[in-house]
């Protein structure tokens, strides 16, 4: 469908507005705040050129409002000189770009205030999440969510150096399984990177790797003139040359201009009529023009390949371009850095009829009646339907979360029943939750709730075993009410798949519980993902089990010692270690409130769970003692009064904390026993009620751990024992100023029984004896007896 010749000019002055409104966002922010090094950045200016036309073209023309985006960091500027064209960024936030609270250098959901649909930041996360997001647009549809809304298509603006992270492609493999639909990837063929100029010949690669994941692929490489010079006389010579050009080449001489290039093509073509006719014919700026005219930077062949596509499969685009394209710089291999000097921009100003002081106003410059124009940007389809950022009602979450009780349990095992429990019942907490595990759905025992619940895909597809009835312990059928999204084992996927769901209140306006499970290990397999949805703020509950030294005979590596460090330092997610299944139940049932509580003071959840079967306690689980869980910790075995000695232990390790206080206490005072159920919670309250005292002189506010601590005396030791890294657990020697020993695993890589490997890494009952008598004095205490 052609476009009108107005609306392509409309277009065109649009674009050529917003490159310069980027362009003097980055320039005024340089000159109110150098960097370090004076004069560089990031690589905003060259980026963001190279995606001013193809982001023109969607912002203005082919984007409706459900459509939602995530653009490749660098060319941020460029999504904020749109929004600021829409009215919905301001100039202060502009002139304050990369500043404190100003426009963000990267689009950032919860920093910026211009309608950022996807944060972006690490390449490849971004483009990975449209296509998770995609999926779980499915999903909300496939349960009746929808409502009247309309689907939207998934689109990331992607480098073509972003296309090397490994992230990108575990997803589409994922997306083919799932029937992905929905989806575009607009990959930036400007054939740079940070650092070089990219590998010959990488289009076709990406064009076979795509159709054999079921896309399609759209090739933009030439611009109108191109197109237009190539049916002249002697055109077929010149695209020959065009296309034989190495990158570096087509690089230096788009960097070195019109004169050069007319040089290359003489070397190159010699003396042959008609194509040196063509060239002759033009101008050094002309044939300049005509050389950068790649169809990423024309504005109708964009618009025709946008507007081609009548189909809902996933498509992508590469679209030539060329890096800081209309810039001094444009092509030079060094320009990732790349800043315009006064004097460049003083010129390319004046060229733009932008009077000086005026720099700002939207529409200086521009051959258009200012009413045309504003009446444009609000008309855009894009613009048609009004707050794009929606929400949801919160989940009624029970008092209590039930499961079916035994002596001996592990906190694995009490995540399977607690979910099996929400199950069984027909609350809109169970409607709501979905579930997702990488490989891993049995053995994290989640294979309770998927026998209830059953397995998501858009068409009804039963498990076979069943049908042959063949003896299984887990019913594998897939139907659209499905609640469980299984995943191949790439941990990547889980944590962009959450991100996804966990945002689907504000994407789709329908709310869902996350859920998901993996190997605590492999969090460090997917830990940017996990960093990149945390920020995001998206909503999830995380069950990472097995954990730690405990999993014993699996050997080092599926050991984990880093993850309560990670889920300590981790922002935006809530760590949990529980030890006994009543504290888990408190915990979900905190969790599942939490996911939904506003911006600011919710966030996502982190249970880190073991396998080992343990005794529980029995104990009536007051309203006290759920606060104190949440909180953080409880005293197990309260200490007296002249208490020598306390023991601080999170986690499996309980039976050890609780045999070693059974023996501390034969020969020393009021021993107490701490029961630490979020270190992660601890920390984060002491750390806060700090900052509060410093900053309201006069307030008392203690937390919970310098309450719970209070009591101590001075010269009372503490060991903390934890299976994970010892310095977990190791600051609570500074919230009252008592001495610790701090017990945990640094090593890692045995294989054995538990009780093997507790005494191997020093987290037995004896170790904690040890460190309990080396923080007292008095007659020896008794140890445990070792089996021979
Ligand atoms: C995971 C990650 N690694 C490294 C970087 C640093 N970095 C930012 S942009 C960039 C290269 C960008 O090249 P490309 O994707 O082709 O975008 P272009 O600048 O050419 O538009 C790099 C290495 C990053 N942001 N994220
Ligand atoms: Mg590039």
């Amino acid at each position: 469908m052609a476009i009108d010749a107005a609306r392509l000019e409309m277009l065109s002055a649009l674009t050529r507005k917003v490159l310069w409104l980027s362009s003097w966002t980055i320039h005024h922010a340089n000159h109110i705040r150098p960097n370090s090094d004076g004069l560089k950045v990031g690589g905003h200016q060259a980026s963001s050129a190279s995606l001013a036309t193809i982001m023109s073209a969607l912002y203005f023309h082919v984007l409706r409002p459900e459509d939602r985006l995530a653009v490749k960091p660098h060319a941020s500027p460029v999504f904020h000189a749109i929004q600021y064209l829409f009215g919905r960024q301001t100039r202060d936030r502009l002139e304050n770009f990369r500043g404190y609270k100003g426009a963000q250098s990267y689009p950032s959901r919860t920093k910026d205030t211009d309608d950022v649909d996807f944060s972006t930041g690490s390449v490849g996360l971004g483009v990975a999440q449209t296509l998770f997001a995609s999926l779980v647009q499915d999903y909300v549809k496939a349960h009746g969510w929808m409502k009247d809304r309309r689907e939207g298509r998934m689109i990331a603006l992607v480098g073509d150096a972003e296309m090397d992270e490994g992230n990108i492609f575990e997803a589409p493999l994922e997306g083919w399984k799932h029937g992905l639909r929905n989806t575009w990837w607009v990959v930036d063929y400007n054939r740079q990177s940070l650092d070089a100029v990219v590998r010959e010949g990488l289009w076709a690669k990406f064009e076979s790797m795509f159709r054999n994941f079921g896309w399609d692929v759209v090739i933009v490489k030439y611009g109108t003139l191109m197109q237009a010079a190539f049916a002249e006389p002697g055109g077929e010579a010149l695209r020959r040359w065009i296309d034989n050009c190495p990158n570096q080449m087509y690089a230096a001489l788009c960097f070195q201009g019109g004169a050069a290039f007319r040089r290359h093509l003489q070397d190159d073509i010699g003396d042959q009529g008609e194509v040196t006719a063509l060239i002759d014919r033009r101008s050094d700026d002309e044939l300049l023009a005509l050389m950068s005219n790649l169809g990423g930077h024309d504005m109708a062949s964009m618009l025709e390949a946008f507007e081609k596509i009548d189909h809902d499969r996933p498509v992508c685009f590469i679209a030539y371009t060329i890096k800081g394209v209309g810039l001094p710089f444009q092509g030079h291999k060094d320009n990732h850095a790349g800043l315009m000097t006064p004097a460049q921009m003083e010129k390319w100003r004046a060229n733009q009829s932008i009077r000086p002081g005026h720099e700002w106003d939207k529409f200086e410059g521009l051959a258009q009646e200012e009413t045309e124009l504003k009446a444009f940007l609000t008309e855009v389809p894009f613009n048609r339907g009004g707050v794009r950022r929606l929400d949801a009602p919160v989940i009624e979450v029970p008092p209590h979360l039930e499961f079916k009780p035994a002596a001996q349990m592990s906190t694995q095992q009490g995540f399977g029943l607690v979910l099996n429990e929400i199950a069984r019942g027909d609350s809109e907490l169970a409607a709501r939750i979905v579930t997702a595990s990488p490989d891993v759905t049995v053995s994290t025992n989640l294979g309770a709730w998927v026998n209830r619940r059953g397995l998501f895909a858009k068409a009804e597809n039963h498990d076979l075993f069943r049908q042959e009835k063949i003896p299984s312990t887990f019913n594998w059928d897939f139907s659209p009410k499905g609640q469980h999204m299984e995943l191949g084992i790439a941990e990547m996927n889980l944590f962009i798949l959450l991100s996804a769901l966990g945002l689907s209140h504000q994407i789709n306006g329908a709310r869902l519980l996350p859920v998901g499970t993996l190997y605590d290990p492999f969090i460090q397999r997917g830990l940017d993902a996990l960093n990149y949805a945390c920020y995001q703020d998206a909503r999830f509950m995380l069950a990472a089990t097995p954990s730690g030294i405990t999993l014993a005979p699996e050997g080092g590596a599926h050991q984990s010692i880093a993850t309560p460090l990670i889920g300590m330092a981790q922002d935006g997610l809530a760590s949990f270690e529980p030890a006994f299944v009543d504290e888990l139940a408190v915990i979900m049932r905190w969790g599942f409130e939490h996911m939904q509580a506003a911006e600011g003071e919710g966030g996502s959840v982190y249970l880190r769970l073991s396998t080992r079967t343990i005794d529980q306690v029995q104990r009536i689980m007051t309203p006290d003692l759920q606060a104190d869980i949440t909180e953080g910790a409880h005293w197990l075995r309260k200490p007296g009064p002249n208490a020598e000695v306390i023991v601080a232990y999170t986690g499996a390790v309980a039976p050890e904390a609780i045999e070693a206080v059974g023996f501390i206490g034969e020969s020393r005072r009021d021993v107490g026993l701490l029961a630490i159920t979020s270190v992660d919670r601890l920390h984060g309250g002491w750390t806060a009620a700090r900052q509060l005292r410093r900053d309201r002189r006069g307030v008392q506010h203690l937390s919970h751990i310098e309450n719970l601590l209070a009591p101590l005396p001075r010269d009372c030791g503490i060991v903390t024992v934890l299976d994970g890294h010892p310095a977990a657990l190791g600051w609570l020697g500074s919230v009252r100023g008592h001495r610790v020993e701090a017990l945990g695993v640094a090593h890692f890589g045995q294989t054995g029984t538990i009780d093997d490997l507790y005494r191997h890494y020093g987290i037995d009952a004896n170790a904690i004896i040890d460190a309990a008598e080396s923080l007292t004095s008095g007659a020896p205490v008794l140890h445990r007896k070792m089996a021979v």
